[in-house]
């Protein structure tokens, strides 16, 4: 069996996130907490440009945030479409814990943020993303680039030493995507899925292609039947490719599973997609094999 605590998350942002989460489960020896706290490291971090209001924006120029967080108990929340919150993972906690939702958008979502006392900021792109847009608009082509434009969402999922699991996903979605669009990351089953029973589950890359599979909850149900966290991912991706044929040489997808004996499983559609791995031994990246060569 695998080691635990446990903490998986998306592309080389997840180092810093995993050494984050597991600062936070130290002091904390709360799963939860730790996927929270993981994912707000990156939520900060002015480098990514697809996580975060540092993100790159939709095609009017306003970058809208989506994310979800969920125990292994059934517990989940989430928020999407929502602006001007700095950490939308924390805004999905209180959807969770507080209100009698699992899902609230928009400006009911920034309204909830009001309420909750976190703090709303000026909505104003970041240097990188401005300049970005303002090229993007030259030509206001709608084609994310494999790697490139889809990249860089965290998906974290984590076990406790108690077993218990957790996992986290946020991310500013796809850039240039039009106006109220919403991805996989804050759909329950499609980003992000956890059940104790059996293990969890996240996902990365094209949202569209990922809900149409629901494609956690799909990795966390072939876990149950007996797969291998590789294999719930091998297979789910399989699947995704399978329905997703007209686009798949422009399209990327990630998947990362933990099972409840902390073994683990990464796969995608193309190379390119790598994750860290971090525990009481150490956190490292690692690079995920794909279906396509
Ligand atoms: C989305 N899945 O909004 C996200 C984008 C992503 O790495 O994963 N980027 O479709």
């Amino acid at each position: 069996a695998g080691e635990k605590p446990l903490i998986l998350s998306t592309w080389n942002h997840g180092l810093p996130a995993n050494a984050a989460a597991l600062k936070k489960y130290a002091e904390t020896n709360n799963i939860l907490d730790a996927v929270e706290a993981g994912v707000m490291d990156t939520e900060l971090d002015m480098s990514n440009l697809s996580v975060g209001l540092q993100g790159l924006p939709d095609r009017e120029g306003i970058t809208t945030l989506d994310a979800s967080i969920m125990k292994g108990d059934g517990s989940c929340g989430s928020v999407a479409f929502v602006r001007q919150v700095k950490h939308p993972i924390s805004l999905a906690r209180v959807v969770m814990e507080k209100t009698p939702h699992v899902m609230i958008v928009g400006e009911g979502a920034r309204q909830l943020a009001i309420a909750e006392g976190f703090p709303i900021e000026e909505e104003k792109l970041s240097p990188k993303a401005k300049a970005a847009y303002l090229k993007w608009k030259e030509t206001s082509q709608y084609k994310p680039v494999i790697n490139i434009e889809n990249h860089d969402t965290i998906g974290m999922i984590g076990i406790g030493a108690d077993g218990k699991l957790a996992g986290s996903c946020t991310t500013s979605g796809l850039a240039y995507k039009m106006h109220g669009r919403v991805g996989d990351s804050p759909i329950i089953g499609a980003g992000l899925y956890v059940d104790d029973e059996v293990g969890a589950a996240t996902a990365t890359g094209l949202g569209e292609s990922i809900i149409r599979i629901c494609g956690s909850f799909l990795i966390v149900e072939l876990m149950r039947q007996g797969r291998t966290p590789q294999e719930a991912c091998e297979e789910t991706v399989r699947r995704l490719v399978a329905k997703n044929e007209k686009n798949i040489k422009d399209l990327q997808a990630g998947f990362l599973a933990i099972n409840k004996d902390g073994e683990v499983g990464a796969f995608a559609v193309h190379p390119g997609f790598n994750f860290a791995k971090g525990g009481l031994h150490g956190n490292a990246m690692i690079d995920s094999n794909s279906y396509f060569k």
